[in-house]
């Protein structure tokens, strides 16, 4: 089962950073939950554009829907299912609601996330130990390769957990991941915060049910997203990014 595991690892196409991770996650796993060869499917380039929700690649975590409970062993898989996600068209309406940023300042969401800017949006809380430091890693490492060709991209990270990340402790939690001027994290009330995970469908009834998912928006696009379920890594969210935005990656 070892020799299986690293022979699919070893496959170029899928190879990155996170290789050893990845194999020692599968390893840690044992396979026996999640199907690893299910990796090579969810690679951007054999989907379909707007594809339909890839269920067989997320047979992993529609189970884990069906849980009642998500304890942290489980987070810990999701954590190891780095790499592997689906993607799916949504239309999405932006809730006219005003959010904080890390400075108290007042945004509306509806200005932050407009027609004039691509957007990479998430939804994390700073107390998170298990999915948020990966998917804020993750955006961190977004941030450094938009490069200049992607000047105009928006990052927003949303908190989940408002009451707890007052504005000062998401400033701390956006200096520890260098969010630099493209990266906006936010806070507000808990009804605010709600009415924004509602809309993009990713409210769980309690925080610690959270899944990772990432929305994509074009530039010019108003209501029409991309969602991206799974712990997508960096270079596979710039890859679902580029396809949103195709001329800004010649320029
Ligand atoms: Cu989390």
């Amino acid at each position: 089962m070892l020799t299986r595991t690293i022979s699919k690892f070893n496959n170029p196409f899928i190879i990155s950073g996170n290789t050893w991770r990845n194999v020692v996650g599968a390893i840690a796993i044992g396979m026996l939950v999640f199907s690893v060869p299910a990796i090579s499917e969810v690679k951007a380039e054999d989907q379909p554009e707007h594809s339909m929700h890839d269920m067989h690649d997320m047979q992993g975590m529609e189970h884990m829907e069906h849980m009642d409970h998500m304890d942290h062993s489980m987070h810990q898989q999701q954590v190891s299912q780095r790499g592997k996600y689906s993607t799916i068209g949504m239309t999405y309406t932006v809730p006219d609601v005003k959010l904080i940023d890390v400075n108290g300042k007042s945004v509306a969401l509806r200005d932050l996330v407009n027609e004039r800017s691509p957007v990479i949006l998430n939804f994390i809380f700073t107390t998170c130990t298990t999915i948020c430091p990966v998917m804020s890693a993750t955006f961190q490492q977004v941030q450094e390769q938009l490069g200049s060709g992607r000047k105009d991209a928006r990052i927003v990270s949303i908190s989940i957990d408002p009451e707890n990340d007052t504005p000062a402790k998401l400033k701390a939690y956006s200096e520890k991941f260098k969010a630099g001027p493209q990266w906006t994290l936010l806070t507000g009330t808990l009804e605010n915060s709600l009415t924004v995970q509602k809309a993009f469908g990713v409210f769980a009834g309690e925080k610690m049910n959270h899944k990772p998912v990432t929305f994509l928006k074009a530039k010019g696009a108003d209501t029409q997203w991309t969602r991206i379920d799974g712990l997508a890594e960096a270079t596979q969210i710039i890859t679902e990014y580029d396809k949103l935005n195709p001329e800004q990656k010649m320029h």
